[in-house]
């Protein structure tokens, strides 16, 4: 018998295939899955789903709950409905969703809560967002992991990275950091700065790539000028970073193809679209656009090349600092707002003015603990679905592998709205269709998005003029403070809030804490008790606390980026204060 073939639909870099043999999720050999999943998925069955709907705390049956949910939209006007859709599952049928909503005249969201800010910098010198993948990764000879952390978030980079110099610039000592060639142990938030030196002494050093520079960046000088109005030394010392370690870097890429990976730990600063495009300024100089086996990775465009087929015309609020006391029903899918918006006090009582809170979901959580409303999903092995990935080309086809009784699937509850309020909608099989026309196969079994390079930007840039638009001003980030900078991680036990949740706050061993001590960490917006680990491999500023720790959120706040409407989780400083009985 033909294995079942589905591929995991967690927010990751990876998109790995998996096939289901007797029960049991193995990895495809083929492709980028390169034969092993990660611990999400190896330990998947054992995590406990919701099984039964339940309104007001009582348990429910499906259909009640359906016709509950279609009550509860009915007597509340569109446009006091709010849909909420996060990223728990990344497919792309997860959207059929927005397309009820936005047919029946609800508010939809905009903004991210994850990699925008980068982003929108990558847009204004790029014009486009298009992605390094992984299969250039490969044929790189040095790779610079820059604000990623590929042991947690995405281990299929690392057979292949095994025969190439690596670089990393973390403020934490990560495994990979461990295993460099060269490592730089950042101050949070001081990579501006250090893209910007970058620059300027491979400028010094005609390290530029004149020929490339002439041809697609002409304002080079201009911006070479800019790198000069950073002094050097005060800077430098501020970021913690030595004049010898950026001769060192240099040195490493000289005329070596290079590969910059970075993650989004760069970027969850209001600043962080000039972060990046510091970054991808540099990686300009060296001319490492358009050429195999060099450029920039970050979280590429997943849907690059691929129309959506649904109705997503909407009004939208920002999902970043969403005024949920402004709508009479909030219908969350696929998200933990309370756990994994930023400033949860905020949000907790902005939520709490709203009559009906649906909450449609896999797991138990904060935000499944306020809602009126719980509708159990489907879990990706029992509905069909298609896939793309931020850092490389596949199209991933999941089909349903098994059976089961409980929860409903986004097409079934979405086809159940639109029948009741009689709106159309085509078959899940039409829309499965749609998306799977995109790809084309291009080896036995692997299938790739049309039309997407895997050498991107070979003719110049997206921007109007073809050319990279280097950034003209900037204001320092660098700011002295005696608080603590906040880095809010990926855990290796959990995706976010899902599976198992850090539970402690992590700090260096010479800040004069003691492990398992409960310690009281503050910022302006709020404050979180948690248990100590010490960790020498953090700066002795920085208090780490892992995303999807409950009550972390309490300490950032809502802001948005300047550019890119994200979230910006590590803007706020951090006290700490001992507790006391
Ligand atoms: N196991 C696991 N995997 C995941 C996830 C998960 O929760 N768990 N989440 C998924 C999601 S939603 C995403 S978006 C991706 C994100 O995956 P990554 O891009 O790897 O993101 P992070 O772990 O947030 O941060 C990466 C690194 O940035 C560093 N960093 C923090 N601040 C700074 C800074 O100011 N400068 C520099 N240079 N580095 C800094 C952190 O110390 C960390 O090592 O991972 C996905 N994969
Ligand atoms: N402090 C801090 N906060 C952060 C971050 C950080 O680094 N630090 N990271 C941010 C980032 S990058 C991201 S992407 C967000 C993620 O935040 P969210 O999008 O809220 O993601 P999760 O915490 O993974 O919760 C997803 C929920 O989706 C549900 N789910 C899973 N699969 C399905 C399905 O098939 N159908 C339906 N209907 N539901 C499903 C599960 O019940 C799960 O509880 O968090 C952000 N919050
Ligand atoms: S590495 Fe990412 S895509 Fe692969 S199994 Fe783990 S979470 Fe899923
Ligand atoms: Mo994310």
């Amino acid at each position: 018998m033909k294995n079942k073939i589905t591929a995991c639909p967690l927010d990751c870099y990876d998109a790995c295939g998996i096939s289901y043999v007797d029960g049991k999720l193995k990895a495809l050999k083929v492709g980028h899955t390169q034969g092993f999943l990660c611990p999400h998925m190896n330990h998947y069955a054992k995590h406990e789903t919701i099984q039964t709907p339940r309104y007001k705390g009582k348990e429910i049956s499906m259909e009640a709950a359906l016709i509950h949910l279609a009550q509860i939209l009915r007597e509340s006007n569109p446009s006091e409905i709010l849909h909420y859709r996060g990223s728990g599952n990344f497919a792309l049928m997860q959207e059929v969703s927005d397309h009820f909503f936005a047919s029946y005249g609800a508010t939809l969201t905009e903004g991210t809560l994850c990699d925008g800010a980068g982003e929108a910098g990558i847009i204004e010198g790029r014009g486009s967002n298009k992605n390094m993948p992984l299969s250039e990764i490969a044929k790189s000879e040095v790779v610079i992991f820059w604000g990623r952390n590929p042991h947690t978030t995405s281990s299929h980079i690392l057979p292949l990275i095994k025969d190439k110099k690596i670089i990393v610039i973390d403020p934490v000592k990560t495994k990979i950091a461990k295993m460099a060639d060269l490592y730089m142990q950042i101050q949070p938030r001081g990579d501006f700065s250090l893209a910007m030196l970058f620059s300027r002494f491979l400028h010094i050093n005609h390290g530029c790539d004149i020929e490339y520079l002439d041809k697609h960046a002409t304002e080079y000088e201009e911006f070479y000028e800019l790198t000069q109005t950073i002094r050097i030394k005060a800077t430098l010392d501020e970021i913690g970073i030595s004049l010898g370690q950026i001769g060192d870097v240099l040195e490493l890429i000289k005329d070596k193809k290079v590969a910059i990976v970075c993650g989004v730990g760069i970027q969850k600063y209001r600043d962080g679209a000039d972060i990046m495009r510091a970054i991808d300024a540099f990686a300009v100089m060296l001319g490492l656009f358009g050429k195999e086996g060099c450029g920039v990775s970050y979280l590429g465009s997943s849907r690059e090349h691929i129309s959506s087929p649904f109705n997503k015309k909407a009004n939208r609020v920002s999902k970043v600092n969403t005024e949920f006391a402004n709508f009479k029903t909030v219908f969350i899918q696929g998200a933990n707002p309370l756990s994994q918006m930023p400033d949860s006090l905020r949000v907790k009582k902005s939520i709490s003015q709203t009559a009906n809170v649906v909450y449609f979901g896999l797991y138990e959580n904060e935000t499944s603990e306020i809602a009126d409303l719980i509708i159990p999903a489907k879990s990706f092995l029992s509905k069909d679905d298609v896939r793309t990935s931020y850092s490389h080309n596949s199209m991933m086809f999941m089909d349903k592998v098994t059976e089961s009784e409980a929860g409903i699937s986004e097409y079934d509850l979405s086809a159940y709205l639109c029948n009741y309020f009689n709106i159309s909608i085509e078959s899940e099989e039409f829309y499965l269709n749609h998306f799977k026309n995109f790809a084309v196969e291009i080896d036995d079994g692997i299938w790739h998005v049309k039309g997407r390079d895997e050498v991107s930007y070979q003719e110049g840039f997206d921007t109007n003029d073809g050319e990279f638009l280097f950034l003209d001003e900037f204001e320092s980030n660098l700011e002295k403070s005696d608080m603590f900078h906040l880095i809010t991680m990926k855990s290796d036990t959990s995706l976010n809030s899902q599976f198992k949740r850090q539970e402690s706050v992590y700090l260096n061993n010479s800040l004069g804490f003691k492990e398992d001590e409960v310690v009281i960490i503050s910022s302006a917006n709020g404050s979180v008790e948690l248990k100590v680990k010490i960790n020498d491999d953090l700066r002795d500023d920085c208090v780490l606390i892992f995303s999807g720790t409950k009550g972390l959120n309490n300490l950032t706040s809502s802001k948005h980026s300047y550019e890119g409407k994200s979230a910006i989780y590590q803007e706020d400083r951090v006290k700490l204060l001992k507790y006391k009985e």
